[in-house]
């Protein structure tokens, strides 16, 4: 049953063409493109209140959102974060990229967020804090984190690339932490082509990462640190605007497709999916499927045989962080077995808003057919 159309991973949304055109075309008088204009501002106003935040700082991407939130809190070059290796190359990169260590904790293979019982363990005097991934949208073990961190004194950043949208406990994800990053890529359920944003429990470090944003200017004749240029043009932002005036519609429509995709997938012998706390809401951005890896044929072989079919699934997050070149000494003393077991069992399958429920039924029977 070969698909005759390719079948990516994702697919962005979008809003209508005559939308998007329209909402850019102030651009064309005022001349303002980039440098905090009006719709940067605007769409920091409307995300503080879809994400149900104090204060919110948009940036050029998630991997900049990171890397400055990070730089923000002056770590002492040579300290060490304690973070996961189930997780894109950024989260890693922005902490190596800060002149930090990045010390890799095992995770919990039930939920594929970083192992809290393991995180004391790895705590050294060099220790500065723990930087947790909310992995598909799966929030982490808030409360044990934020336990640790308290008790000796860390800092605690979360990365919520896949976590747009989501509420724990009735409040938006952004509130827990001391910082917590978004990724608005094109690839996300919300999006602003290229996109990210920071918010920190103290509002006075949104005034820092403004600056770090913009080269470290303070003034006309005043540079105070060594910033970046991290700032998001107004394309982005007017994009931003559309997308978020049918988010809900958006997420709502994933809802559907993901409780239909997961009662069928979930019949297959040797398939199960990620649990999830039951005090959070869901935003349906990734279909993560776990094979059973006495399963034969193996994760590989269906990943390969999908792709003959035309589907392009994708083995996030394999290989691990700490198993790529860059970080194999760093990671060469580490006990990660349950990360290394679910990262070569773990499929992200096609899903997004637009998928037609035939083709959710064709990916489903050749899965099914393949491990009969
Ligand atoms: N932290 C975590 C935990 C993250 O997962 C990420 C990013 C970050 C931090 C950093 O955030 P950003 O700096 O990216 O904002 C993709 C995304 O580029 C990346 O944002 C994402 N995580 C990562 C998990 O996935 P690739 O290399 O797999 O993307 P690519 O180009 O293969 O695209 C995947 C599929 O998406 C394509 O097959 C089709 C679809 N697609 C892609 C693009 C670029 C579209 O429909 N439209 C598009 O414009 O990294």
């Amino acid at each position: 049953m070969i698909s005759d159309k390719k079948i990516l991973v994702t697919k962005s949304s979008m809003p209508d063409y005559e939308e998007y055109i329209e909402a850019i075309r102030p651009l064309w008088d005022s001349h303002w493109l980039t440098n905090m204009g009006e719709y940067h501002n605007q769409l920091e106003n409307r995300l503080c209140e879809y994400l149900d935040v104090p204060q919110i700082s948009l940036v050029v991407n998630g991997h900049m959102a990171l890397e400055l939130a990070i730089q923000a809190f002056d770590f002492p070059k040579g300290s060490e974060i304690i973070t996961t290796p189930f997780t894109f190359i950024s989260t890693t990169h922005a902490i190596a990229r800060n002149d930090l260590i990045p010390v890799f904790c095992d995770i919990d293979s039930n939920t594929g967020n970083i192992d809290f019982n393991q995180i004391e363990s790895l705590i050294t005097d060099k220790t500065v804090a723990i930087l947790p991934v909310h992995v598909y949208g799966n929030v982490c073990n808030i409360e044990a984190i934020d336990a640790i961190a308290k008790k000796h004194n860390l800092k605690v950043i979360y990365d919520a690339a896949h976590a747009f949208g989501i509420k724990y406990n009735n409040r938006g994800i952004g509130n827990y932490g001391d910082a917590t990053i978004f990724s608005f890529h094109a690839t996300k359920v919300f999006n602003t082509i290229e996109g990210g944003a920071v918010v920190f429990a103290n509002p006075q470090m949104h005034e820092k990462l403004y600056n770090l944003k913009n080269f470290g200017i303070r003034g006309e004749e005043e540079v105070a640190e060594i910033g970046a240029n991290a700032k998001m043009n107004e394309f982005c932002a007017i994009m931003g605007l559309c997308n978020l005036n049918h988010i809900d519609q958006v997420l709502a429509t994933r809802r559907e497709k993901w409780d239909y995709y997961r009662k069928l997938i979930l019949a297959i012998p040797g398939i199960s999916m990620l649990s999830y706390d039951d005090n959070q809401t869901m935003n349906y951005s990734y279909f993560t499927i776990v094979l059973d890896n006495n399963q034969v044929p193996d994760r590989d072989s269906l990943y390969d045989y999908l792709k003959d079919n035309n589907i392009y699934s994708r083995k996030y997050f394999y290989p691990l962080t700490s198993d790529y070149d860059c970080y194999h000494k760093e990671a060469r003393n580490s006990k990660l077995p349950v990360a290394k077991e679910l990262s070569s069992s773990v499929l992200v399958l096609p899903f997004y808003e637009e998928i037609e429920y035939a083709q959710i039924d064709n990916i489903v029977a050749l899965i099914a057919d393949y491990l009969s």
